[in-house]
């Protein structure tokens, strides 16, 4: 971290170039990867069964996934035209990916019995992919982390309150580690701040949480280990992005934003549920967000074995044909000051208008307040010129009118005259 009179200065620069950055990458992998995955059935299994430390071991002591080939991971997030990872260094049932100095709980003490962050860190890396890391707040296996109303053992135990002072010093510990020992890490995704006083799952009011995290202090050693790192929201103290999940935001939030979508309903491998979101709707997600400013953070769970299952691959696979036609709509593309006609989303970048129909039958599409301003238009996957009619001026005054479209979710390109 820079020292001297102008450390602030440098260090603010620092992270607006990696905020620049960041919204220029546009698509994510989140990867959520732990014990849960050999359950097969949910990330919060623990918590959703009610499951206690012998009924999880299982999963500890069966953890070696021989198929794990993190070149594989990175190839398939590369070839969706994602530019970023984020990884689950450790969810809320404690278990660590990397052989943490301060638990046995973690990978190491596997059959498997080797680091996993290092060589998932270094194959998206050397495919020039950015790598964040979550980082769950929670810990459902740490000795001193209060059995509150989200615990798994809530209501079966009769000494609820344990020392979080003493958990505190570890997870600010775990996070030193994590910042330290794998490079430049450019995210820091937490989960999730809420007063761990909380009764019957209900959260108190008034974001008490921060205090046991001590959020700020945990901010500021992250900052300080890690300058120009993006820290998200979920400390219950500002961040530099906010997260919403598994929803589109109607408008844009007004800040900058990461919105984080599974595949199938579950962040964790989920083996029965078949329930996956067709490519066509993905790609109209990542075309809303990008047409409001965000970054879009799509899930995948790799399964016990540490592969990607195969209907998470295809997906990939189609959101990665439609970007390779349309990533540029998409990588540094932002919101148009142009008013998007119904059933379209607008994304610019610079003079380049991408109109995205998300709606079909169009015979003809009217664009409001482009009369006069459009200079050339195009289907953005094959190039081919769009016609542009003579707009009616008793009925089409101030707009553009473009006609004989081919059916199908398209994207123009129009070289505009920016208002
Ligand atoms: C939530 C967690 O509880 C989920 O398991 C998942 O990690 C999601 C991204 O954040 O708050």
């Amino acid at each position: 971290m820079p020292h001297g009179p102008h450390a602030d200065a440098l260090n603010h620069r620092t992270s607006s170039a990696r905020l620049a950055e960041f919204r220029e990458q546009r698509l994510g992998l989140f990867i959520h990867w732990g014990l849960y995955a050999l359950a097969a059935r949910h990330e919060w299994v623990k918590q959703r069964e009610h499951l206690t430390d012998a009924d999880y071991q299982p999963y500890f002591d069966h953890f070696d996934p021989d198929l794990f080939d993190p070149d594989a991971w990175a190839e398939a997030a590369a070839g969706a035209g994602m530019r970023y990872m984020v990884l689950t260094t450790k969810h809320h049932d404690g278990f660590c990916l990397w052989d943490s100095a301060l638990t046995d709980y973690s990978v190491a003490g596997t059959p498997y019995g080797k680091d996993l962050v290092g060589p998932i860190v270094a194959a998206f890396r050397a495919r020039g992919l950015g790598v964040g890391f979550y980082h769950s707040l929670l810990d459902w296996h740490h000795p001193d982390f209060p059995i509150d109303g989200l615990h798994p053992l809530h209501g079966r135990v009769e000494e609820p309150w344990r020392d979080i002072a003493k958990y505190r010093r570890y997870l600010h510990g775990q996070v030193e580690e994590l910042l330290t020992r794998y490079g430049r890490i450019d995210t820091m995704w937490f989960d999730f701040s809420y007063s761990t006083r909380l009764r019957d799952g209900k959260p108190t009011p008034g974001g008490k949480g921060a205090a046991d995290w001590r959020s700020a202090e945990l901010m500021r050693l992250v900052r300080e280990l890690q300058p120009g790192i993006l820290v998200n929201n979920r400390l219950e103290i500002p961040g530099d992005f906010v997260t919403p999940e598994q929803f589109q935001p109607p408008a844009p939030p007004g800040e900058v934003w990461e919105a984080c979508q599974t595949l199938n309903g579950s962040w964790g491998y989920d083996r029965d549920n078949l329930d996956y979101k067709p490519v066509d709707l993905l790609v109209r997600m990542l075309v809303d967000t990008v047409s409001k400013d965000g970054n879009l953070l799509l899930n995948v769970g790799p399964d016990g074995r540490g592969a990607f299952d195969p209907r998470a691959l295809e997906t990939l696979r189609g959101i990665g044909e439609w970007m390779r036609l349309h990533g540029r709509a998409v990588y540094g593309a932002g919101p148009s000051a142009f008013e998007a006609p119904q059933d379209c989303r607008y994304t610019q970048r610079g003079d380049r208008l991408y109109v995205h129909l998300l709606a079909w039958p169009y015979r003809h599409l009217h664009l409001p307040g482009l009369a006069g301003r459009v200079r050339y238009a195009q289907l953005l996957n094959d190039g081919s010129e769009i016609r542009r009619l003579v707009p009616d001026p008793a009925r089409d005054s101030g707009h553009t009118k473009l006609g004989a479209l081919p059916p199908g979710t398209l994207t123009l390109q129009l070289p505009v005259q920016r208002p």
